[in-house]
């Protein structure tokens, strides 16, 4: 399914899908985990192109502790392989359970990953925060690639719970993202967040009387399309000025630790006044800071940013001259003033029907952005509403206090995983640590 928007980069995309002469800059293999993570996977891996001899070019395996939701999940490309694990029935949201089950599975499924992504140049591993199956076995999963030939060439795809989805599933999201927020420096490479919330209301004001079954099956295809979008962008077309954001820099973008933020969108060519700055500024700003699948970055903390700006033969020639290449060169300076490599590339390509300039805006080694201070707030209203029934009556009072220790107990086992975190740091010195020993 495709949502058009007015500045969406649809009219590029088609196009590019059905060149023959594109290419992708590199071979990804997915690990799909849990429900999310298996249809996001299966949906990136399903992606065909037009190439001959090259109909598929990714591969992905899809680990499930559930055998429903796994054989609900079609997929047209057989390089696809399923991997059920557990006894078929699920986590039941309960992440230690997804854990377990990943653990107990563990030679099996690195036997699969070696197989499926024996060709694959970078591997995402690719989860929906808040379960059980696939929010429990992400570290396990990175420590697996990590320990067995996958050491900086994996990256991780997670989605964000929406905010109505609950205490558990909340909880269960931040818990882990506090994990993976102590070992995002240096245990894999960019961490691209998929944020629901966002996505969410970004589909439903232009497809105000869908479900939320539709909203997850557009979802999975945007980010599959974007993926793949930027993996052919920078492979494809050969620049116009001196600058190139070709595979290699997308490689290095990827390959940099911390957040990913993607920005892609289109300004009518009409609409573009080189020598008036005010006719684009101001909206290219916008739409970098709002992203397409994740917002409320600071991204004045970007260490890298990468920039394609493609546009037809006669666009080409207006608006590919000095004053513009500066003008977005000062806007991307005051954006991300710290950012070490910033190619802006400039590319013509023989768009048809289609008089727009599309921009592609990458920015790598980002905290965490502010978006998810709004999920631990959400949960902790929920806490306090949970609590807030004490005294109100003799019977709700000893209920209150019942679950009150309840929760105590949750929170004690909580602390304990981090306080590990930063106590143990013992490893050998001349080695390079496995950042996967701090757990
Ligand atoms: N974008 C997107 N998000 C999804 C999709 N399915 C689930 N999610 C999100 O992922 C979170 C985790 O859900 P699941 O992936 O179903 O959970 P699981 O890993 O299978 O865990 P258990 O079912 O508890 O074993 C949900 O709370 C949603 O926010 C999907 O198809 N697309
Ligand atoms: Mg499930």
């Amino acid at each position: 399914m495709i949502v058009s928007g007015k500045n969406d980069t649809q009219g590029l995309q088609q196009q590019l899908l059905r060149d023959s002469n594109v290419d992708i800059s590199m071979k990804f293999g997915f690990l799909g985990l849990g429900m999310g993570g298996c249809s996001i996977a299966a949906a990136c891996a399903d992606i065909e192109m037009a190439k001959t001899n090259y109909r598929f070019p990714y591969s992905a395996l899809l680990v499930n502790t559930n055998k429903v939701d796994l054989d609900k999940i079609e997929t047209k490309n057989s390089l696809i392989r399923k991997l059920l694990v557990g006894n078929g029935k699920g986590a039941g949201r309960n992440p230690s359970v997804g854990e377990q089950i990943f653990r107990e599975n563990q030679e099996a499924i690195k036997n699969e990953i070696l197989t499926q992504f024996k060709d694959s140049e970078f591997v995402w591993v690719v989860a929906g925060l808040g379960g059980g199956t696939g929010t429990g076995s992400i570290i396990q999963a990175a420590q697996t690639l990590y320990n067995n030939g996958f050491d900086n060439k994996f990256g991780l795809i997670l989605t964000l719970p929406r905010l109505t989805e609950g205490k558990v599933v909340l909880d269960n999201a931040l818990e882990q993202l506090q994990t993976i927020s102590r070992l995002m420096d240096s245990a894999f490479g960019s961490i691209i967040l998929v944020d629901n919330n966002k996505l969410y209301g970004d589909y439903t004001t232009l497809e105000p009387n869908a479900s939320v079954s539709d909203y997850l099956n557009f979802s999975n295809e945007y980010v599959a399309d974007t993926l793949h979008e930027l993996n052919i962008i920078t492979a494809s077309f050969k620049p116009y000025g001196e600058f190139h954001f070709d595979s290699s820099e997308f490689e290095n973008l990827i390959k940099t630790p911390r957040i990913l933020h993607l920005a892609k969108f289109s300004l009518p060519a009409n609409s573009v006044d080189t020598d008036q700055s005010l006719t684009y500024i101001r909206q290219l700003e916008e739409y970098i800071q709002n992203g397409v699948l994740s917002g409320g970055y600071r991204l004045n903390k970007a260490s890298r940013l990468a920039v394609s700006i493609i546009t037809n033969e006669s666009t080409s020639q207006r608006i590919f001259n000095l004053t513009f290449s500066n003008t977005i060169e000062k806007q991307l300076l005051e954006i991300a003033p710290i950012a070490s490599e910033r190619p802006i590339a400039q590319y013509k390509y023989n768009l048809k029907n289609k008089n727009d300039i599309y921009f592609y805006v990458l920015l790598a080694g980002l905290p965490l952005p502010t978006s998810i201070k709004a999920l631990v707030e959400e949960n902790t209203r929920l806490i306090d509403l949970e609590n807030a029934t004490d005294d109100e009556d003799e019977v709700f009072s000893a209920l209150a206090g019942y679950s009150r220790t309840k929760a105590k107990k949750i929170t004690e086992e909580k602390v304990d995983p981090f306080s590990t975190l930063s106590s143990s740091s013992n490893n050998a010195k001349t080695k390079k640590p496995n950042p996967f020993d701090l757990l």
